[in-house]
């Protein structure tokens, strides 16, 4: 039975006068749920619930906040199969991928939970006696996470979790196609006893509840994930009201294999971070760069491997890809391949979409794997599927170079036995993240996340300690307790004079 979800918004699900709209299963087409698009008035009521419990939520103490996210990761877990499959459904990854996004919601927010005791500030001496110096962080205000579709658990939980501990309130706008797994994350939440107002969702367009959320006086950040595009639409907005913005816009992530390389590794790599959720991952594998000398073994082996994945149902555990995500999604990636074919690249295997029987009803495509040139628009462009580039290159530095000529520089991997490329590899490499003999995918909560370039301004990250940076402001506080006027830059020039 198909249900039909209101909106969150106080602690209560609410109807809207908004149209309704349907999720559906991207391998077999079958309707999972309705919900409304939110409307002006909507993202009002949702941004007056936020602002109003803001002063009650930051005045309770982080580690009383934190015990809340701790009760909701216990619910997560208690709830990961079921959840899981919920996820596997709505948005198509495999079932061990789907139990990997709600890991990582349980993971961050058991972490998330852990910063409500730390959120360190410090003190630092002051220039004159009897007087202290200190700084803390406090919460910017009611927040707006707007979340893509390709990791619909866990995104939400990453922005979510931070925003928390951190003392904020949020509105949080999913991606229509994966409000599903929003409203099951939210109901969580809801069950964990967050006070009413605390957490709501609004589900919705981007230009109503997206930019409704930028353009709200109250909403006081925003954190976004998506594409180029739209995360420019949103900093343009953001600017305009001077208000923090955390962007993750995606990546062109290459590997680079040279000539020592462990092939047996690189190969499970490169299948794993090119193929995994069908390539839809901002860290995916979409460029493999390879030493020269290693090119046409690395080559055959790789269709060999590439041609014996199994695609199919994803809630099949045998299978080892699923569907991408909509409609609008095989359209691109076709588009890519149409591109990639007519400009001359050589298609090395698949290059298709899957016809007959139960393909018929959902969006797969084969695997599928190019050989190119470094300039062509499948090097440069990132295509969010199931399509690997593979390069050839002359030694190390041209490797390198290969790597940093594209636009992105989020994720980055590099596959040698010899300590000297490894290191060099670490300062060279234009990108947020760098491995070393493991693929680009594979990102853990306690640390950092974020790129360079246009992925992103680099003065936010997701995830580890940095992620309260997206949520909190640096409140710096003097106390004086000398009991007398006391005059900086011009009494402690008399000191200094004696
Ligand atoms: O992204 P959008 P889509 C890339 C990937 C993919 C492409 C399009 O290349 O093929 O983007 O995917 C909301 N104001 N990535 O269309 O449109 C939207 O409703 C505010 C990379 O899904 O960027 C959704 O909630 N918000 C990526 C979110 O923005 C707006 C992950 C992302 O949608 C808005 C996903 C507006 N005007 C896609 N318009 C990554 N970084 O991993 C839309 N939105």
């Amino acid at each position: 039975m198909v249900t039909d979800y209101g909106l969150f918004i106080g602690g209560k699900w609410r109807k809207s006068e908004g149209k309704r709209f349907e999720t559906r299963n991207p391998a077999t087409g079958e309707i999972l749920a309705s919900f409304p698009a939110a409307t002006k008035e909507d993202v009002s009521a949702a941004v007056k619930a936020a602002r109003g419990v803001f002063d009650t939520w930051r005045r309770t103490p982080a580690p009383r906040r934190g015990d809340l996210l701790l009760e909701a990761a216990r619910l997560f877990r208690a709830k990961k199969e079921e959840l899981a499959r919920v996820v596997t459904m709505e948005m198509g990854k495999i079932l061990a991928e789907g139990r990997g996004d709600v890991q990582e919601v349980i993971d961050f927010y058991e972490y998330a939970a852990g910063e409500g005791r730390r959120m360190f500030g410090e003190t630092v001496p002051s220039e004159l006696p009897n007087k202290m110096c200190l700084t803390m962080r406090l919460p910017v205000g009611p927040v707006g996470l707007i979340t893509p579709w390709n990791f619909p658990m866990a995104i939400p939980a990453w922005k979510s979790g931070a925003a928390l501990i951190a003392g904020c309130t949020f509105v949080l706008k999913p991606s229509s196609l994966t409000p599903l797994c929003a409203a099951r994350f939210v109901e969580v939440l809801d069950e964990a006893g967050f006070p009413p107002g605390v957490v709501n969702m609004l589900t919705g367009s981007g230009s109503i509840v997206g930019d409704g959320l930028v353009a709200h006086p109250d909403v006081r950040a925003i954190s976004f994930t998506g594409g180029v595009d739209t995360g420019r639409h949103v900093y343009e907005g953001a600017a305009k009201k001077m208000i923090k913005v955390g962007l993750e816009l995606g990546g062109k992530n290459p590997i680079l294999a040279l000539d020592d390389a462990n092939l047996d590794l690189l190969m499970d790599g490169v299948m794993f971070g090119a193929f995994g959720t069908a390539g839809q991952r901002c860290t995916a594998t979409s460029r493999l760069i390879v030493h020269q000398k290693i090119y046409d073994q690395v080559v055959d082996e790789l269709i060999e491997r590439t041609e014996k994945l199994m695609i199919g149902n994803p809630l099949d555990e045998k299978i080892d890809m699923g569907p991408v995500a909509s409609p609008e999604q095989e359209e691109k990636v076709l588009d890519y391949i149409a591109i990639g074919k007519k400009e001359g690249d050589k298609l090395l295997t698949g290059g298709e979409k899957r016809k007959g029987g139960t393909y018929d009803k959902g969006f797969f495509i084969e695997p599928t794997v190019f050989g190119l040139d470094r300039k062509k628009r499948l090097a440069q462009e990132e295509i969010f599927g199931p399509v690997l580039s593979v390069l050839k290159a002359k030694d190390y530095e041209d490797a390198v170079a290969i790597a940093n000529s594209v636009k992105y520089g989020l994720s980055s991997s590099i596959y040698t036995n010899d300590l000297r490329w490894a290191f060099r590899a670490m300062h060279d490499l234009e990108a947020g993240i760098t491995y070393v003999n493991a693929p680009t995918i594979g990102a853990e909560v306690q640390l950092p996340f974020g790129g360079t370039k246009e992925t992103g301004p680099t003065d936010t990250r997701e995830a580890g300690p940095t992620a309260l940076e997206e949520f909190t402001y640096w409140k710096t506080v003097y106390v004086d307790y000398s009991g007398r006027l006391q005059k900086a830059q011009i009494d402690t020039e008399r000191l200094a004079q004696g």
